[in-house]
């Protein structure tokens, strides 16, 4: 069992509540010391960083959200001098507002030893050939997998999104063994491996994520390339990509760093923290980061508590179930509340339909239609579809079955839902 960072990665539970509730006084004092709009929110809230006790008082913080990074763009919530400032990067999101996260080198050694973990964790050593396949610039996706590989030592092939032709070729020609991308890339990449009949036979380990992963998408994914397949955590808000975990290879919940951050689980509705087990919004908290700390993050994506028990990796590092969807992915039709990843798990269940889909909400004064539109091999009829879906929704959408290549195919994260107005 190989650790990139041994002391972190197998701290005993008392260990890591210790450290948090060392690192979350820091934090707080930090935050409070560097930056007004900070100060102006925890004196509101009555924190004074004298007397904070820590963990105990975790749930005195205020949340923040993603509306904060909005408002305080640029870097209203930055806690160092812009001189300290090392790299930058930015998600758009939906409504296409910046998030603004700032780096100091000391934020960057963190994020590198983060993505370092998730790569040894994978199995990668040093020397290994690692091919980065998500987007270098402001998405963090590139430059995360970038600095985690240099700090575990990979020679990296820095390909980056886009010209699956010669991402294919560069994977084969160099060897590569350890591939990184978006989930949904991923089937692109199989695709073109089919239409070359290229083989990939150095490629062992596959760190995806960005996007929900469901277990048959992970299935296919195993089945298509022959790799172990990992499902990596992380945003913008907390540094980027593997900052919060990633699943072990005994696969039973993403591990996340907790000497490196605070996970709670809340209510999305009272925010009150729910226990192990049930189902809420994940909210993180950074305990060392510099330039922008996390306070009690909104983050907007559901899952639970799977454990904090031992686990057979050696790590006690909670684990968190797969992230089944973000808050504001939930649809509601015709009064049945559900998530895209329900959806995709249950066509993925029919043979011959492929991991290529799009959910079309038709709004019509107010009233919403769905249109469900897969891609498949020849012989997998509409009404087939029609029939799983009905029984996981109780109605029967619209829709229609595609031949293999016909949708559109994203380079970056899929955009599975699409509204229309007429
Ligand atoms: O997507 C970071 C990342 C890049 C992670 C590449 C993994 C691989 P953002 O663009 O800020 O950052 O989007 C963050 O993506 O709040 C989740 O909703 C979603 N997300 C990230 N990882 C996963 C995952 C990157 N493993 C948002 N499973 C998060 C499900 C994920 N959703």
């Amino acid at each position: 069992m190989t650790y990139h960072n041994p002391e972190a990665e197998t701290m005993a539970r008392g260990e890591i509540e210790a450290i948090q509730n060392k690192r979350l006084k820091e934090t707080v004092a930090h935050a409070m010391r560097g930056n007004a709009w900070f100060r102006q929110r925890f004196q509101e809230a009555g924190i004074d960083p004298s007397t904070f006790r820590g963990l105990e008082d975790l749930q005195k913080l205020p949340f923040m959200s993603k509306k904060d990074f909005r408002d305080q763009y640029p870097l209203g919530m930055c806690c160092v001098p812009k001189s300290e400032l090392a790299e930058m990067h930015m998600s758009s999101g939906s409504t296409g507002t910046p998030v603004v996260m700032p780096y100091t080198p000391a934020d960057l050694r963190q994020w590198a030893d983060c993505m370092a973990r998730c790569y040894v964790m994978a199995g990668a050593r040093a020397g290994d050939v690692c091919q980065i396949t998500p987007g270098f610039g402001l998405f963090n996706g590139g430059f995360g997998c970038y600095h985690g590989a240099r700090a575990a030592g990979l020679f990296v092939v820095p390909t980056g999104a886009g010209n699956t032709a010669r991402q294919v070729k560069l994977a084969h020609d160099f060897g590569t063994r350890v591939i990184t991308g978006v989930v949904s890339y991923t089937l692109r990449i199989m695709e073109v491996m089919a239409e070359t009949k290229t083989t990939l036979p150095d490629l062992k380990i596959g760190i995806f994520g960005a996007e929900s992963f469901s277990d048959e998408m992970k299935r296919r994914i195993h089945d298509g390339l022959g790799i172990e397949a990992f499902d990596i955590y992380g945003m913008t808000e907390t540094g980027g990509i593997g900052t919060l975990g990633m699943d072990c290879p005994e696969h039973c919940g993403l591990h996340q760093w907790e000497d490196q951050y605070i996970v709670e689980i809340v209510d999305p509705k009272t925010g009150e923290v729910l226990p192990d087990g049930q189902v809420g919004e994940v909210v993180a908290t950074s305990l060392t980061r510099e330039a922008l700390p996390v306070i009690r993050f909104r983050t907007g994506d559901l899952s639970r508590i799977v454990s904090r028990e031992k686990c057979g990796c050696g790590r006690c590092h909670l684990r968190l179930d797969r992230i089944s969807g973000r808050l504001d992915d939930m649809l509601i039709i015709s009064g049945v509340n559900f998530f895209p990843l329900q959806i995709e798990q249950a066509l993925l269940k029919i043979p011959g339909v492929l991991p290529e889909y799009r959910l079309i909400i038709k709004d019509h004064d107010g009233t919403k239609k769905l249109r469900v539109e897969v891609e498949a091999k020849p012989g997998v009829t509409g009404h087939q579809v029609a029939k799983v879906l009905k029984e996981v929704l109780g109605f029967t959408p619209e829709g229609d079955v595609y031949a293999p290549g016909s949708l559109p195919h994203a380079e970056g994260k899929a955009k599975r839902v699409i509204y229309e107005k007429d």
